[in-house]
């Protein structure tokens, strides 16, 4: 069995081997999808949580107010022109424009996204699905400007965060909340239902380096034309659609993916990456070295204390 590989006391065993010369296949995924445990107190109407583990993902409508989609937009827009924050050399350009298409970490480096982070609409319902106590592995706006903005390509999160960052299991999932409204024309998120109860093992070795590549354009770590056809006969793609406000709770194994962005109507997202704390990071499942702190927690692994609104307000 492979093993991770820095330094000897890190070494877990990979239970979702993929790259390193592997040929395509489909797997199963060995890990629950809802870790709750049903005497709890649920934040969520059961419905949901049937459908989410079903589906690997929900789209919920509304929930946050106009208001404060509006302190969302305004400080999105501020990180996004903020000189300092494009010259740090942790803000992602797209190729060709250089327009900004990733900001990362930005639960640390904003007090607005720093809050929403807590805000236990947010921290309080991936603590309830992953049954466990959260931190954030990685955050993100992403802003998919208008006529230029490029595709993000077919992947799962995990086998990136297993294989790059060496995220043992999957008891992690991502929060989206969309910021300016996602339609069918500028680029919105696709879901491919029901592949997050599978593993897509991925060919290719991963490149020296490769964050530098992959958050413009991904390459490596990407399924094969094969099980994706495959995964999308079986399961169909959702397209999630939604007004500003709106939150998409995704599984950190569904596959998922957006065109590029011809329309003139700008399409950006906030993004939280919440992992169980019991299943933080350890030494890559390659034989690369992790990648930086600013796109995957490692040295700064805190568990979040999920906050009511009005606590947040104080
Ligand atoms: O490499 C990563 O961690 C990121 N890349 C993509 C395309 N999605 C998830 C994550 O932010
Ligand atoms: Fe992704």
């Amino acid at each position: 069995m492979r093993t991770a590989y820095t330094s000897t006391s890190d070494r877990t065993e990979d239970r979702y081997p993929s790259r390193g010369g592997r040929s395509a296949a489909i797997r199963e995924r060995q890990d629950p999808v809802v870790y709750a445990k049903k005497d709890e107190d649920s934040p969520i109407a059961p419905t949901l949580v049937r459908r989410y583990k079903k589906l690997g993902f929900l789209l919920l409508k509304g929930v946050f107010s106009a208001e404060e989609v509006t302190a969302f937009q305004a400080e999105s827009d501020r990180l996004r022109r903020d000189p300092g924050i494009q010259a740090s050399g942790e803000t992602i350009t797209e190729l060709g424009s250089g327009d900004v298409r990733s900001v990362f970490k930005v639960h640390a480096i904003s007090p607005v996204f720093s809050k929403l982070a807590s805000d236990t609409r947010m921290a309080g319902m991936a603590q309830y699905l992953l049954g466990d106590q959260v931190y954030i592995h990685q955050s993100r706006l992403n802003y998919k400007s208008g006529f230029r903005g490029k595709e993000f390509y077919w992947h799962s999160d995990f086998e990136t965060w297993h294989v790059e960052d060496g995220m043992p299991r999957m008891r992690a999932l991502s929060m989206s909340i969309i910021l300016t409204e996602n339609t069918d024309n500028n680029g919105p998120l696709m879901l491919i239902p029901r592949s997050h109860k599978h593993y897509v093992v991925c060919e290719g070795e991963t490149p020296e380096n490769h964050f530098k590549a992959s958050l413009k354009k991904q390459e490596y770590g990407v399924p094969s034309d094969d099980c994706l056809s495959q995964m999308a006969k079986a399961g169909g793609i959702v397209v999630a659609k939604g007004k500003p406000g709106s939150m998409i709770i995704f599984d950190c194994n569904i596959l998922h993916g957006s065109n590029g962005n011809i329309s003139p109507y700008p399409r950006s997202n906030v993004f939280i990456v919440y992992n169980a704390l019991s299943n933080r990071v350890g030494a890559p499942f390659c034989d690369k070295p992790p990648r930086p702190e600013y796109i995957c927690s490692r040295a700064c692994i805190e568990p979040i204390t999920p906050l009511k609104p009005e606590k947040l307000n104080e």
